[in-house]
């Protein structure tokens, strides 16, 4: 194991695409070991984080045990498995985990050149700034010569020099393995400004000393949208991760929650009926039960109630919806027809 891994780390470095072992057979052996391997945040509230009880919870954290509820009937048959920026390709492409579901930005190089393959977009997303109030500063703009805490192995990396480039502004990037000692070193004064993306943000604010002494400022650089990624080559697999998060945008479409859905499995509405596994037989074209997103809905529950719970207004972080409403109420979160 150890040198497949050394291996796909060599390859991942060089850019060049490996098909894991056992590619096609991710179902039979996430059935066969009779739990669920998912590579997760292990220190992002709202997205991947573990209580002191060992009890995970997070937007991310939910879309793992969908896809285990889909699958055993048993959204706790999931192991979550925290990993850094820097090593969750890694931990994927050598089949250590069995999907990636860790606030991971979709790009055209981390689709293609990682022999990875992103599912969808769970969570649309933009990076941004975090600083101190005392520096008075308003704009991101006003930044230059700051020192900046950022984190290695991330898009925000990347953003962050490119927007310093454009707008012709001088950097002094202060890199950390992990948002921890970022944040720490931030908050501890060694840098002007904080940058990760904005949904991180909100979480990190409140682990500064005095959350009321920081500011995010308004601007957004980037497009940061945040999906689950599987291996290439494992086309089931790859639907079934990716009409997992279908079938919870669905269920919200249709008003169909944890509480109601039994309510709705006596339904006449042919949409509901195909979804919950009432006609045809899309469970089964998946490899699943025909009641696969019944399952999802009653034992996750949908999309918004997931987000709601994870990051929303009655959490810590208060984010609203913004980009990641439904289409039909101005957002993004669009699932294509079940049928
Ligand atoms: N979405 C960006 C950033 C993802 C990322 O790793 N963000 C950091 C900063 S909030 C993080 O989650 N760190 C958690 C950790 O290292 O434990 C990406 O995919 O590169």
């Amino acid at each position: 194991m150890k040198r497949t891994v050394i291996g796909f780390a060599l390859a991942g470095a060089l850019g060049i695409a490996l098909s894991a072992p056992a590619a096609a057979q991710t179902l039979n052996t996430v059935k066969t070991r009779g739990v669920l391997q998912c590579g997760a945040n292990g220190t992002l509230a709202g997205f991947g984080l573990p209580d002191a009880q060992g009890r995970w919870t997070g937007l991310d954290v939910d879309f793992c045990k969908a896809i285990a509820a889909a699958i055993f009937n048993d959204p706790n048959k999931v192991k979550f498995v925290p990993l850094t920026a820097k090593d969750r390709f890694t931990a994927l492409q050598s089949g250590e985990v069995d999907v990636l579901a860790r606030n991971t930005t979709w790009t055209s190089s981390r689709d293609t050149s990682l022999g990875l393959n992103f599912t969808g977009v769970n969570y649309y997303d933009g990076q941004g700034f975090m600083v101190r109030k005392s520096i008075k500063v308003n704009s991101a703009l006003e930044l230059s010569d700051a020192a900046v805490c950022v984190q290695q192995g991330t898009t925000t990396e990347l953003n962050l020099a490119d927007y310093f480039r454009a707008n012709k502004m001088k950097l002094k990037t202060v890199t950390f393995a992990t948002a921890d000692e970022a944040v720490k070193a931030y908050d501890a004064g060694r840098c002007d400004a904080y940058t990760t993306d904005i949904s991180a943000l909100a979480g990190e604010r409140l682990r500064t000393a005095n959350a009321n002494d920081h500011l995010v400022l308004p601007e957004v650089i980037s497009k940061e949208p945040l999906g689950p990624v599987v291996r290439h080559g494992d086309d089931q697999w790859f639907d079934i991760v990716k009409w997992t998060h279908y079938a919870m945008v669905t269920a919200e479409e249709l008003g169909i929650t944890k509480a109601n859905v039994d309510e709705h499995m006596k339904s006449d509405n042919p949409d509901v009926k195909r979804l919950l596994g009432n006609e045809g037989e899309h469970g089964k074209a998946l490899g699943l039960t025909n009641d696969w997103a019944y399952r999802i809905v009653k034992q996750v529950g949908n999309y918004g109630e997931a987000f709601e719970r994870n990051v929303g207004q009655g959490t810590p972080l208060k984010i609203n919806r913004g980009l990641n409403a439904l289409w039909n109420k101005g957002g993004l979160q669009f699932a294509p027809p079940i049928r």
